[in-house]
C-alpha cells in the first residue's frame, strides 16, 4: 500500500493507524501548493479532488475520504482492536463518530487556515468549533476515549484536527477544554503516533 500525505495534514490520520496495525506501507509526499507529488507525479492525476489522504492499494485501486482510508485499514486487521465489527452496532457508533470529526470540525477547521476567508466567517467557524469541543470536553470528562474506552480510529482523526489548535492562525485555544488537552496528550504519546510525527518531519511538539 502506499498514502499519499502533506506533513501534518489529516492524512496524519491514516499514516498513524496505518503504523498501529503494523501494516507494510510506503509514504509519498505531496506538495498541496502546487499539486506535485515528490516524485514528481501530477497530484491531480493520482486524486482529481486534489487533497490528501489517498490511500493506493497494491492492485493500483485508489481510496480517498478519511472515514473510508480509516475504516478499510482497520478492517484489514481486525485483530488490531481499533475498529467493531462490521454490521454491530458499536460499528455505527464508530461512523457517528467519524461523521462528527469529518463534518462538524475538520471542515470548519478548514476556513480558517484561508487567508482569503473574510473575517466574519472566521469568527463564526471558530465559534462553531467552540461549541463542538465544548459537546467533546463534556465527552471527554467521563471517557478516556471517543468510543469503547479505548484507542481506535475516530480517535486518530480528532486527534489529528485538534493538534491544529495549536497553530496561531486559528484562534481558538485548547486550554478552554482540559480535559480534550489531556486526550491530546494521552494519544500524542502512543509510540506509533510519535513514530508517524517524525516520519512526517514535524517537530515531537506536535504530536
Ligand atoms: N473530505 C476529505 C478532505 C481532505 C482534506 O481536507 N485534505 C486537505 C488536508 S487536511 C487537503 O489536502 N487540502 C488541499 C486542498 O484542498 O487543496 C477527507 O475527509 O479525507
Amino acid at each position: 500500500m502506499k498514502l499519499y500525505f502533506s506533513p501534518g495534514a489529516c492524512s496524519l490520520a491514516p499514516h498513524l493507524i496505518l503504523r498501529e496495525v503494523g501494516a507494510r506501507f510506503d509514504l509519498e509526499q505531496v506538495d498541496n501548493k502546487v499539486k506535485k507529488t515528490r516524485n514528481g507525479a501530477d497530484f491531480w492525476q493520482i486524486n482529481p479532488k486534489g487533497y490528501v489522504p489517498v490511500l493506493e492499494l497494491d492492485d493500483g485501486k485508489r481510496l480517498t475520504e478519511n472515514p473510508a482510508i480509516l475504516q478499510y485499514v482497520a478492517d484489514q486487521y481486525p485483530n488490531s482492536g481499533l475498529v467493531p465489527a462490521c454490521g454491530s452496532f458499536d460499528r455505527y457508533r464508530v461512523q457517528e463518530w467519524l461523521n462528527f470529526v469529518t463534518s462538524e470540525i475538520h471542515k470548519t477547521f478548514t476556513p480558517l487556515f484561508k487567508d482569503s476567508t473574510p473575517h466574519e466567517y472566521k469568527t463564526i467557524a471558530r465559534e462553531s468549533l467552540s461549541k463542538r469541543y465544548a459537546f467533546l470536553e463534556e465527552h471527554l470528562a467521563r471517557h478516556q476515549y471517543l468510543h469503547g474506552e479505548k484507542f481506535g480510529i475516530a480517535d486518530a482523526y480528532l486527534f489529528v484536527v485538534t493538534n491544529w489548535l495549536h497553530r496561531p492562525t486559528i484562534g481558538v485555544d485548547i486550554a478552554k477544554w482540559p480535559d480534550v488537552k489531556t486526550y491530546r496528550q494521552r494519544i500524542a504519546a502512543r509510540p506509533m503516533v510519535q513514530e508517524a510525527v517524525q516520519a512526517e518531519g514535524l517537530k515531537k511538539a506536535a504530536a
